[in-house]
């Protein structure tokens, strides 16, 4: 029996509508392009849910533009979110991680485009892992009225007008930042509505946990050895679960640190920047921690192509700060 004194929460839409007017360039178009996100996140995590069930699990047997197997629930990610954007309106152009070339919405006077990987960790898809979609926002530079342009998507790190990740997992979140600070929302199944579960999230400046691929712990540069050796000794505690997304999360949360190094197989890095990274550190940087690519904040790192890969160590800020 629901304990009828207790008020639901604040829906994202009221939240959204709530604080439109702080929003940057409050035109009510960034509100409906994040309600617009949030949908497309809630089929995919209707589609997540079933996965097991029903035979979309698997390898779709076509690869993507990094030549990894695409798996059947990434290429239904992707379809769903551009769907969303399409019919939306609000954007006129995406890059995804699922399609090499930039996609014209066709929405010729929509002022925004999306930078997005539909569906994070995708080795832990089959495997009941979570698994996250992360999501990039810019106010377009090219003139409304034409197509999307490259420019629009190489405005750098600092442009971005807003960012957000959706991590499913023991239950799903929605967080996002639009520059003033970051706020999750937990998916309430029952109800079909994301409820603010985390107002202004803060990462703690120091934490106990680091997260990367040890398997490759030979590869990293010197430096990163020595951290890490640094935080064996202090007894802190290992944990990869080998999406960004669940990692990150993590780690605002508790306090700790990401890193994906250079490797001899990925030797600029494995994540890509404009819909890995740049996202991931817009975030960090709002909740009080803080990106790097061990040379630069992450999100000064100047875009040169659409999937370009980058270096990356983000978390509490004291401990990037000693790395
Ligand atoms: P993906 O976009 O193909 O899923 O790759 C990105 C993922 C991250 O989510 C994760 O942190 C990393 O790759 C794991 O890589 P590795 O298996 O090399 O440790
Ligand atoms: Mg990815």
């Amino acid at each position: 029996m629901p304990n009828l004194a207790l008020p639901v929460g604040t829906t994202l839409d009221r939240y959204i509508m709530r604080r439109q007017n702080a929003f940057p360039f409050a035109t009510g178009e960034l509100s409906q392009l994040l309600r617009d996100i949030a949908l497309a996140s809630k089929i995919i995590n209707r589609e997540i849910n079933r996965a097991g069930l029903i035979d979309i699990g698997g390898a779709a047997g076509s690869g993507n533009v990094q030549g990894e197997m695409q798996q059947k629930l990434d290429v239904i990610a992707n379809i769903r979110f551009i769907r969303a954007l399409k019919n939306g309106g609000e954007v006129c152009g995406i890059i995804s991680e699922e399609d090499e070339h930039m996609i014209q919405t066709g929405n010729v006077n929509g002022k925004y485009v999306v930078a997005i990987d539909p569906l994070d960790g995708s080795s832990n898809i089959d495997v009941n892992v979570s698994i996250g979609t992360i999501f990039s926002i810019y106010r377009r530079v090219s003139p409304v009225g034409t197509e999307a342009t490259l420019d629009d998507f190489m405005q750098g790190g600092r442009a971005q007008v807003a960012a957000g990740y959706v991590l499913y997992g023991s239950s799903t979140i929605l967080v996002f930042t639009t520059g003033q600070g970051v706020s999750g929302f937990t998916y309430d199944n029952s109800l079909g509505e994301y409820i603010l579960s985390h107002n202004d999230i803060r990462q703690p400046a120091n934490g106990s946990i680091f997260s990367c691929n040890d398997g490759n712990a030979d590869d990293y540069p010197a430096y990163v050895q020595d951290y890490l050796a640094q935080c064996k000794k202090q007894r802190l505690t290992g944990r990869y679960i080998g999406s960004l997304v669940a990692d990150f999360h993590r780690n605002l949360i508790k306090g700790g640190i990401y890193l994906y190094p250079p490797t001899v197989k990925s030797p600029v890095g494995k994540l890509r920047l404009l819909y890995e990274c740049y996202p991931m550190a817009f975030i960090a940087e709002q909740a009080g921690g803080m990106a790097t690519d061990g040379q630069q904040p992450i999100l000064d790192v100047r875009p040169v192509s659409l999937h370009q890969r980058s270096v990356l160590y983000i978390g509490s800020s004291e401990m990037v700060t000693q790395l």
